[in-house]
């Protein structure tokens, strides 16, 4: 298990989001990260490695590149207008019709996010840029044959879609790698071998155990059949995202029957979980991908501050073992996770999971 870690993640530490319409201290906050290295290293997984940076190619194949340079520049502007040092964040959002034109600074901040989740401060895009870099020298560790690896990424990326940031996430770190690790895996040779399944496209599956739905990696993937989203997740008639998640969203287009939702009740234990993982897991057997990335978010855990699921530390080992099961080359991307004093534990016994 190689583990990358983000060493820029600490320039991004917003402040406060706004929850439910109260002002909240920031939890997607950069000790997270440091007490899953501290739990990693204590646990005696190898040091990390830092991230090789990849430019913007990678990023402009899932996000627009209208989105990407407004992330570049939305701090700088918005401080220079005089607006709040805190931290760029929307008032006034653009629905219903109100496409509008405007340029202005709380404008773009609109346009360009989907909740008050999603503050961009003075670092948040160069740690959001090491974060893609992390999850992508993950997916070339993978490319250069090594059986797993996992990226500490931070900030988490499954919020974000092509042109929005939210939900802590601006961009989408599991996205990038597994269209990266799609892109890179060769087509079969059709003149060499011209057996049916030989010709299939290569394929690579994401699946999403985060406690919320993976709503940027859905949308990013629900055209395409050579990258098959899988997702179980708090249902979103109750919880976050709320408009994307729901178990007939099954794709689109090419995509049709390439996404799968297992929005899940209040109070979910470990069995239930695990069966519902057992589905999951099966349905991305039959699909037969050459790479897996997952979406590890360990909100699910009881304590969790954002969560209504009651898994126990015990249930991460026995997921880690039946994503192992699978036998397929697999990228752990970091998400959620929001229990700090058991964070760094529960990251810990899912990978010893995977590799007991
Ligand atoms: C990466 C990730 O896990 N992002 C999660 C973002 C969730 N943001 C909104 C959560 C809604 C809060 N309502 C529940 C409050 C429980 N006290
Ligand atoms: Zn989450």
């Amino acid at each position: 298990m190689q583990i990358i870690d983000s060493p820029q993640h600490t320039r991004h530490d917003p402040p406060f989001e706004i929850l439910d319409g109260e002002r909240t201290p920031y939890f997607e906050a950069p000790r997270r990260a440091a007490i899953i290295a501290g739990a990693l290293a204590a646990a005696g997984f190898p040091a990390p490695t830092a991230p090789r940076e990849f430019g913007l190619g990678p990023l402009l194949a899932v996000h627009r590149q209208d989105y990407v340079e407004y992330l570049e520049r939305a701090h700088g502007r918005w401080v220079a207008a005089g607006l709040s040092p805190d931290g760029v964040m929307p008032c006034t959002l653009p629905l219903g019709g109100m496409a509008g034109r405007s340029t202005a600074p709380t404008a773009e901040a609109g346009r360009y996010c989907f909740d008050l989740s999603a503050p961009i401060v003075a670092g948040t895009y160069a740690a959001a840029r090491c974060a893609a870099d992390a999850a992508l020298t993950g997916a070339e560790v993978l490319l250069a044959g090594t059986r797993a690896a996992y990226a500490l990424c931070r900030p988490p990326g499954h919020h974000a879609m092509p042109a929005l940031a939210g939900g802590y996430c601006y961009l989408n770190n599991a996205a990038i790698a597994a269209h990266h690790l799609a892109a890179a895996a060769q087509p079969p040779d059709a003149e060499v071998d011209r057996r049916p399944w030989a010709m299939a496209p290569p394929s690579v599956a994401v699946l999403d155990i985060d406690y919320h739905h993976g709503n940027g990696t859905q949308a990013i993937f629900y055209e395409r059949s050579d990258v098959l989203f899988a997702s179980i997740h708090a249902d979103p008639d109750r919880e976050y995202p709320y408009f994307l998640g729901f178990a007939d969203e099954r794709g689109a287009g090419p995509g049709e029957g390439y996404n799968l939702n297992i929005p899940l009740e209040a109070g979910v234990d470990d069995a239930r979980y695990l069966a519902a993982l057992e589905q999951a897991l099966e349905a991305i057997a039959a699909y037969s991908p050459r790479y897996l990335v997952v979406s590890v978010g360990l909100d699910t855990f009881a304590e969790d501050p954002l969560g209504d699921f009651a898994l126990t530390s015990a249930a991460y080992p026995a997921i880690g073992a039946r994503i192992a099961q699978l036998g397929l080359p697999t990228l752990f991307v970091q998400e959620g996770g929001y229990a700090v004093e058991a964070l760094g534990n529960n990251v810990v016994e899912l990978l010893r999971g995977y590799e007991s």
